[in-house]
């Protein structure tokens, strides 16, 4: 039987880190896989998380089986962090996921199982695992233009004129904020031209959002989503607490389903339930229990707050260094483009050979459509590779 099985190609990020782990010049500086990391190179336990998982090392006093969709307090905190009050909660159905990639992978099959031929719009370019995991689940995908190559910003006249296509039923897959691989985003004002788009076009959004305060503030970044939620009569959201909590290994993420008409929650929560049920039974706990300890306990949510905040602003400072070391070795500002992306990455618009030779020559590692992850970044770094990047003439 296994002899059947065929090779699949890797996933280029994840080859990436391996290569990187494999480079035994001490130099070498890691753009590569999206984790943040602080400036000693480490990607600590936050200490809101750590406090959490004493109090339930101490006080928990069961591991039985939660239910399918996973605490509903989880749900409760979530929600609220995402939607804010946007949405009444009771037009929402909601279940927990092993991380975003679950919340993600759940809400295709929730679309496949509600209309076998909606097509699904993802931007070009978007996460690579939105691809694959459409490819293999046999749904049909549409690319939008979204990425301007030559300003580095979001191609929105491109985009708008590929949205205009979707057809009632299709989905159309927007990321919240601190768009992967690009770093370019949507302003409000755009936000607010696609909520028309789709309302014209029947089209029905899925917000994936991952990134959650790394971009403008935790409520700043939720704009869009909000927007979106609250004015179409349906839409999913994916939400992924790996890097806002910092709890990557734990799994922890939320799919939420919302409906202007209430009568449709109970058929889509037991909808969520039955895949989740079909697909792992229960989802984890462990981390969605940290994250609830957190939201729910006034000291914890503003000790974290504040600690993503120091994340989120270390970032920004690295961006702004970098704009300015690369203005400053290239005389011109046509890398302006780095302090105005938000979120871990921006792609610097450099041709793979020129990746590849910032990898042989620089040991310098990032992902070959050049997106680079700023948090791999510090302030001793920074010069580097923009030394590197000039001297590669990217
Ligand atoms: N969606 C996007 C756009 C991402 O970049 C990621 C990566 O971390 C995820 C979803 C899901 O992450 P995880 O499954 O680790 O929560
Ligand atoms: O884009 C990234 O780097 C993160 C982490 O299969 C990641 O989203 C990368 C690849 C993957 C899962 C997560």
């Amino acid at each position: 039987m296994f002899s059947n099985l065929k090779e699949h190609p890797a996933d280029k990020i994840l080859a990436l880190m391996q290569l990187y782990k494999d480079d035994p010049r001490p130099t070498k500086i890691d753009l590569g896989v999206g984790v943040y990391k602080n400036a000693e190179g480490v990607t600590p336990v936050m200490r809101a998380v750590k406090a959490a998982e004493r109090k339930l090392v101490d006080e928990q006093t069961t591991k039985a089986y939660v239910g399918l969709a996973g605490d509903p307090a989880f749900a409760d905190v979530m929600i609220d962090l995402v939607l804010g009050g946007a949405v009444p909660r009771d037009s929402i159905a909601a279940a927990a996921t092993p991380g975003g990639t679950g919340a993600v992978r759940q809400a295709f099959e929730l679309i496949r199982m509600a209309n076998p031929s909606a097509r699904v719009f993802v931007s070009n370019p978007t996460w690579p695992n939105h691809v694959t995991i459409l490819n293999y689940l046999g749904m049909e995908l549409v690319e939008y233009r979204y990425f301007d190559a030559e300003t580095r910003g979001v191609d929105f006249d491109g985009m708008m004129a590929d949205l205009a296509d979707v057809r009632a039923g299709d989905v159309v897959l927007l990321h919240g904020c601190c768009h992967n691989p690009t770093g370019a985003n949507l302003n409000l004002t755009e936000w607010k031209a696609v909520v028309d788009l789709l309302l014209k076009t029947g089209g029905i959004p899925m917000i994936d959002i991952a990134y959650q305060g790394f971009g403008d503030g935790l409520d700043e970044d939720a704009l869009g989503v909000r927007l979106v939620a609250s004015s179409v009569p349906e839409c999913l959201i994916a939400a992924s607490c790996s890097k806002n909590f910092g709890i990557y290994r734990e799994r922890t993420g939320l799919l939420m389903a919302v409906a202007q008409d209430k009568g449709l929650r109970g058929l889509t929560q037991g909808s969520l339930n039955f895949l989740n049920r079909q697909n792992f039974s229960f989802p984890p706990d462990h981390g969605a229990r940290v994250v609830t300890e957190i939201l729910t306990d006034a000291k914890l949510r503003a000790d974290w707050a504040a600690e993503l905040e120091e994340v989120r602003l270390s970032m920004l400072d690295l961006r702004k260094q970098l704009a300015a070391e690369l203005q400053r070795l290239s005389g011109s500002d046509r890398f302006g483009f780095i302090a105005q992306h938000r979120g871990m990455f921006s792609r610097l618009g450099a041709s793979p050979e020129m990746v590849a030779r910032l990898r042989a020559e620089h040991a310098i590692y990032m992902v070959g459509d050049s997106r680079l992850n700023i948090a791999g970044l510090n302030k001793t770094t920074v010069p580097i590779l923009a030394k590197a990047i000039i001297d590669t003439g990217i």
